[in-house]
């Protein structure tokens, strides 16, 4: 739930435990799960209210011929045979009378902080979003028709995205690097995809001739999906790849890395071992 590990890094003020920022997946399924919570609370309330009062200002017996008319000018509380003051046809709280517009400014009051409390929480987590992690390294991404070359610091190009756990990684993606952009309909054609994982809550346009960035970071080794979602030819529905990204253990990746020397030995080492953002 609520960024517990951010809650856990905090609480431990230890040192030695590795200290982690949120994988946009959690930033996001908090945001889900706080609208989710707020909004049905907010259903319940008004649905129980509703039925209360339907309840408590029935009508329970055939009313007087013009009792309930919608000119009466005079509340129902004044009325001595009543004995609950109900709302007249047509009348607007006026804030006069019993409670003294109490429940009208308590239910605005309520809704304003419930929105203006929404609001703050999602623009928090969406800025942490929007900034890339300073420890992140840059990886390559040039989308093809019909596929995705990554390029790690060496150089070193491969056709799945590789990175280790609880890392962050920047993706800087285009279609094609600027001024190496061919004519659209002829060959590799340049024309526009994204690069996008739903599983990893990521992605960006790749635009020929542009760069644009976005990162991605995840705990929990395994394969993720990667889809193109521009319609940018016959071959479009074939840019999707279940094992698109993969995550692996810290130690596995390094070994990973090394073999295939995708970035500077001691970069990596530096990489791996450097404490999250925010943290000293
Ligand atoms: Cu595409």
């Amino acid at each position: 739930m609520l960024g517990s590990r951010v809650i856990l890094n905090i609480l431990s003020g230890d040192p030695t435990v590795a200290q982690v920022s949120r994988d946009p997946t959690d930033v996001f399924n908090d945001l889900l799960t706080a609208f989710l919570v707020m909004g049905t609370i907010v259903g319940v309330v008004v649905v129980a209210y509703i039925l209360h009062s339907a309840y408590k200002y029935k009508i329970d017996d055939t009313p007087a011929e013009g009792q309930y008319d919608i000119d009466t000018s005079t509340f129902a509380d004044e009325d001595e045979t009543e004995s609950v003051a109900r709302p007249q046809l047509g009348e607007i709280p006026s804030g006069v009378g019993k409670g003294g517009g109490k429940k009208l400014f308590l239910s605005f009051a309520i809704s304003a902080l419930i929105v203006v409390g929404l609001i703050i929480f999602a623009y928090w987590n969406l800025l942490y979003i929007e900034d890339t992690p300073e420890d992140a390294i840059e990886i390559g991404v040039d989308a093809n028709q019909y596929d995705y070359e990554y390029t790690y610091p060496s150089g070193e190009t491969t056709s799945q995205l590789f990175i280790p756990a609880d890392k962050p990684v920047e993706l800087n993606v285009t279609a094609c690097h600027p001024g190496e952009c061919g004519t659209p309909g002829e060959g590799d054609g340049e024309v526009w995809h994204t690069w996008h994982s739903q599983d990893l809550s990521a992605g960006a346009d790749a635009i020929p001739g542009q760069y644009t960035q976005t990162w991605v970071q995840e705990s929990d080794p395994g394969e993720y999906r990667v889809q193109c979602q521009e319609l940018c030819g016959a071959g479009h529905s074939s840019m999707n790849f279940d094992d698109g990204v993969v995550v692996m253990e810290q130690d596995e990746f390094q070994d990973w890395c090394e073999d295939e020397e995708c970035m500077d030995d001691e970069e990596l080492d530096n990489w791996l071992n450097s404490p999250a953002e925010g943290d000293n």
